[in-house]
């Protein structure tokens, strides 16, 4: 199982409250994951947090694209996190290698031909509206049921673009427009998400319904969810803590 260290290029990102703000920690960060065994460094300039605004697209371009570029230099392998076609394509020519897109191609119309036409992996996370009004939007008949239906129809809306079932992996978004039990109904029926025959991203690293107030103090629970799901069959997972990912998963 791969582990995708979490590297956040914001100011105000939910789960590392910003530390990595700037182009020289970030980079210093990079570096450590990188001696801590990472497999893949997720880099995003927009924050997803609940009620997040959004980023205009030259702030975004100005957060990641020197640090894709620095890093690149290194040879690890780095996912671009984005909702715009525009900056996963400069990310891919920056040095990305992997477009990660919480959208799952719904937040702007371009993502997922420019997705296809640089053939890179591309990650379908499920979603259903920006940070603004995604509390709002968790209603659901039977979550795990339509999660999946709604990811089926972002499958079929990739492959229809061009891109090819090889390098598309999916995410059910733990945690976006999903209320605490929503995110653990998922988690109990992970083995259906696995069977749709995809590689399947959980990204659930110090996420609320984790419990607690503060991030920081969720990071035990986040072990013992990856060790939970390690068995399960899923592709990967998107964590902040990448040593004590790495050392979890060899125990
Ligand atoms: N979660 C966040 C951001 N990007 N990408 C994928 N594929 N899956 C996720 O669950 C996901 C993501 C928000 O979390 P953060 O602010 O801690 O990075």
């Amino acid at each position: 199982m791969i582990v995708m260290g979490i590297l956040n290029v914001t100011p105000d990102s939910f789960a590392d409250g910003g530390r990595h703000n700037d182009f020289e920690a970030a980079v210093h960060r990079a570096h450590e994951m990188l001696a801590e065994g990472v497999d893949i460094i997720d880099i995003g300039g927009e924050s997803t947090k609940p009620g997040a605004e959004r980023v205009s697209e030259a702030e975004e371009f100005g957060r990641v694209i020197p640090v894709i570029k620095e890093l690149a230099k290194s040879g690890v392998r780095i996912s671009i996190d984005t909702m715009r076609a525009s900056t996963a394509k400069a990310a891919i020519e920056a040095g990305a290698q992997i477009i990660n897109d919480v959208s799952g191609g719904l937040a702007d119309p371009g993502m997922l031909t420019t997705a296809a036409q640089l053939q890179a992996p591309y990650i379908a996370m499920h979603w259903r509206g920006h940070s603004k009004d995604m509390n709002s939007l968790a209603v659901y008949d039977d979550v795990v049921k339509d999660v999946i239906s709604e990811l089926q129809e972002r499958i079929s809306a990739a492959l229809d673009a061009g891109i090819t079932k090889d390098k598309l992996i999916i995410d059910p978004g733990l945690g976006f427009a999903k209320d605490a039990q929503h995110n653990w109904d998922i988690i109990d029926s992970i083995d259906q998400f696995v069977a749709m025959g995809y590689p399947v991203l959980i990204g659930a690293s110090r996420k609320r319904f984790l419990g607690g107030d503060n991030p920081d103090e969720r990071e035990a629970a986040t072990i013992r969810l990856t060790k939970r799901l390690s068995t399960s069959g899923i592709w990967g997972v998107r964590v902040h803590s990448v040593k004590s990912h790495k050392d979890a998963l060899k125990v």
